[in-house]
């Protein structure tokens, strides 16, 4: 039995090395998968000989950069490459920027120029467009190609940091998609993925770079945050403005304001005198904070961790390897950290202990912005490339990289606060690898449709590069959203990973309930929509650490065959199992869905349908389309609450979504404490696989993955009943509600057999949810952690 949407393993990869000119090529199944160096690209500054290198040093090659100089003490030291994948019609990743998913052709095949080729290089830039080639503040060097027939995704990672070119042709010579790659510097380190589905190319990808940092529980709720909250006054009124209105959140977030003059890790004492207190309330009523910590760091001789740096000698160096470099930014002039050396990410990371960390609790969490660096009087408002770091490696040969050193060291150093429990650590700049620290948003975006639209490939590109956690500020930084903007951008943005309310500065003050109604009972509807699909998202979560998965999915992730879902990017699937298609345009009254082949199942009426088809939808301003795939199975939790601790200990509701056949369906779901490693160093997790077999049962079972059983069952009630601090409280939480969609008629009563096989007989009622058919199953006594069948009657 197929359990689930996998694709089978078991192709057959080879590869061929030829020599003078080299040339590797990739044959999946013998088919050429990823070639490198079919059109002889490949070029690298030699390796100088013996002789060579006694000579004296090679010439500095100055370059000059508006009123900057690029002293290149080194000489040139590009290296180039060419990429093919001959059988792909659409090619994929190379984050950031703000532009379609399916990445369009830079150079015609011709060699005509179609535009710039797409930059990696981390910057901080203002106002950034909402359809450009132009490279933001994160950089992950991966580019996938996609056929669909026959199909299969191939990928390659390029692990290197510097500032890097890359032109993509559509059906050249060599036919499919070629990429020619440029590099200013460092290593020739290549990683080729054959895949050849998308969830084994992931998977391959991740097993380099490594999977999504599992996060805490309460990061998957909604954060609200804005620049700035003025005082602890105005954050008391927020944090109960969410109670007084019933929505729920779980992290409000200070900004730059919230300082004493930009100097991270202090307090305005006017503003913020008494910050644990503050926190300590918040917190009481199950919930977080963030403040905001920059990398730029105040040169004044009277703020500790300037002094302690610049005495030990902790900073990035000016191009003499001497002095401190010495950048402006929101303190005015200031020192950065040089986080690529190991001994100062670790003093960085003691930084943040209670005792160094004045008016923290053990309940705040950090956000690293501006870690690109940006540098306001720097080239590009980042650090000169010739500035030196430790072992004397100059800023180009890591750039790209040094916000990712800096977000890991600050995680480092809330994991050590909190005594081994997982960390949470917003960044704004990211490289490969960023997903074992912590999520990122897209940064300065704006407060209109435009921007709205362009999340979606943002979000799915980061997705499809093995970044899992990210998502985009809702409402839109930049400018004043409307109620009907803001009310779309609530229901889009629930489904991004990282789901963060955020606003400028000069911004009015936007928070949920401020747009009157209807608006604030639809922001309400959506966010309590987030809130119900949590132990589903914490699955994916879950899938996502081990597997390298998204967590938010391109179309063709789950549907690789399908030529239509290739470069859809107004909708997309959350995980396997529900497909949305936001509505992002103004005044809509309807939207042209697209679902690929299968059924599928409204996820507000349960009305049926059956793809592949495009239709139009009616929608008002309370709908977003979305569907539930049939042949899958969705765990929920229904009762509204005021944040992720609070739902704890509520039941779940068990969504079951039978394939055409209106017999089989297949779900997992994934239960841990939500806060330790305990699931990892010691196995207390639950993972259940729910079975809807032969059109009449329901299946709750064990799964086994990857070697290790995780608590089955009888444990996992036992050691929760003994009070074994390993257990975890959702382990003992009931379903309240089985539903079963499609119009299969069942019979009044269903069988329930617990794990201690005894039966009892509940109640299955048709019509949950009009129109469409559905039965549930209310109360059926048992516990989802544990063993235990559902044997319906059927009528018809
Ligand atoms: O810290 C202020 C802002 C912040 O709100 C925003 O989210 C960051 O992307 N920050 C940039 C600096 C100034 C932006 C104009």
């Amino acid at each position: 039995m197929g359990f689930s949407s996998e694709t089978p393993v078991g192709s057959e990869v080879k590869v061929v090395i030829e020599h003078a000119p080299v040339k590797i090529t990739t044959l999946v199944d013998g088919v050429e998968a990823v070639v490198f160096n079919a059109n002889g690209a490949f070029e690298f500054e030699r390796r100088k000989t013996k002789s060579e290198e006694d000579a004296p040093p090679p010439e500095p090659s100055p370059e000059t950069f508006n009123s900057h100089t690029d002293s290149r003490p080194n000489g040139p030291m590009a290296l180039s490459f060419d990429i093919t994948f001959p059988d792909a019609s659409h090619a994929y990743g190379l984050p950031e920027r703000a532009t379609t998913m399916s990445l369009r052709e830079t150079k015609a095949a011709d060699g005509a120029i179609a535009t710039e080729p797409y930059r990696l290089y981390n910057l901080d830039v203002f106002e950034y467009e909402h359809d450009s080639p132009f490279g933001l503040y994160g950089s992950i060097p991966m580019l996938l190609g996609h056929s669909s027939r026959p199909p299969r995704v191939h990928g390659v990672y390029f692990n290197n940091p510097t500032e890097l070119y890359v032109d993509v042709t559509k059906g050249g010579s060599s036919g499919g998609i070629s990429s020619h790659w440029m590099a200013e510097s460092g290593a020739f380190d290549l990683f080729i993925f054959p895949g050849p589905s998308p969830r084994e190319t992931m998977r391959q990808y991740s097993m380099i770079t490594g999977g999504t940092a599992m996060p805490p529980a309460f990061a998957l709720g909604y954060h609200q945050c804005r620049w700035n909250y003025r005082d602890e006054a105005d954050v008391a009124a927020v944090d109960a403005g969410f109670d007084e209105h019933d929505i729920p959140y779980d992290v409000l977030w200070l900004d730059i304001e919230h300082t004493d003059g930009k100097r991270y890790m202090t307090w305005d004492g006017a503003t913020f005198p008494t910050p644990r207190r503050m926190i300590e309330d918040v917190a009481s009523r199950g919930r977080k904070m963030v403040t905001i910590v920059d990398p730029h760091v105040k040169k004044d001789a009277n703020y500790p961790v300037y002094k302690e740096a610049e005495s030990k000698g902790l900073f990035v160096k000016q191009k003499d390897g001497v002095g401190d470099f010495d950048g402006w930014c929101w303190p005015g002039s200031s020192a950065y950290l040089d986080v690529t050396s190991p001994a100062v990410r670790a003093w960085w990371a003691d930084k943040f202990s209670l005792k160094n960390y004045q008016g923290s609790t053990k309940d705040l969490y950090i956000w690293n912005d501006m870690n690109e660096p940006s540098v306001f009087n720097g080239p590009e408002i980042t650090m000169q490339k010739d500035l030196i770091h430790h072992g004397n490696v100059e800023h180009r040969e890591v750039h790209n990289a040094f916000g990712m050193y800096y977000h890991a060291a600050t995680a480092a150093g809330i994991e050590k606060r909190n005594d081994g429990e997982r960390p949470f650590v917003l960044s704004r700049a990211f490289f490969a690898g960023t997903q074992r620290v912590g999520p990122i948003w897209t940064g300065d975006n704006a407060a209109d449709w435009n921007h709205l639209r362009v999340s979606l490939p943002m979000v799915l590109t980061l997705g499809a590069t093995g970044l899992a956690f990210s998502g985009a500020d809702v409402g839109g930084f930049f400018g004043n959203p409307d109620g009907e903007l803001m009310t779309r951008w609530y229901q889009t943005g629930i489904y991004y990973p990282f789901f963060r309310g955020h606003a400028h500065l000069d911004t009015k003050r936007r928070e949920p309930w401020l747009f009157g109604e209807p608006y604030t009972a639809l922001i309400r509807a959506a966010i309590r929509r987030r809130y119900q699909l949590m132990p589903y998202l914490y699955t994916l979560f879950e899938e996502a650490h081990r597997d390298g998965a998204p967590v938010m999915r391109p179309l063709w992730y789950e549907f690789p065959n399908d030529p239509h879902a290739a470069a859809k990017e107004d909708a997309f699937m959350l995980g396997p199992a529900l497909l949305v298609h936001p509505v992002t345009t103004q005044g809509a009254s309807s939207v042209e869905v697209y679902l690929p082949a299968g059924v599928w199942y409204d996820y507000d009426t349960n009305e049926m349908h059956a793809g592949p088809k495009t239709f139009s939808v009616a929608v008002t301003l309370a709908d977003t389309p979305t569907f539930v795939r049939g042949g899958h199975v969705i765990v929920r939790k229904d009762r509204a609450r005021r944040s992720t601790r609070a739902m704890t200990h509520d039941p779940f509701t068990i969504v079951v979504a039978p394939d055409e056949s209106g017999k089989y369906a297949y779900g997992e779901v994934y239960l841990d404490d939500g806060k330790s490693y305990a699931f990892e160093e010691k196995d207390a997790f639950s993972r259940r696989q729910i079975i809807f077999e032969d059109g009449d049962s329901l299946v709750c079972a064990a799964k086994w993955r990857g070697g290790s059983w995780g608590w089955t069952t009888h444990d996992a009630e036992q050691k929760h009943l003994e009070g074994d601090p390993l257990a975890f409280p959702e382990i003992a939480a009931e379903v309240e509600r089985v539903i079963v969609l499609g119009p299969r008629r069942f019979g009044e009563d269903a069988e329930v057999r617990n794990k201690r096989k005894e039966i009892h007989l509940v109640s299955a009622s048709g019509k949950e949810g009009s129109p469409a058919a559905a039965t549930a199953v209310k109360k059926p006594g048992v516990v989802l952690a544990q063993d235990w069948s559902i044997l319906f009657s059927v009528a018809d």
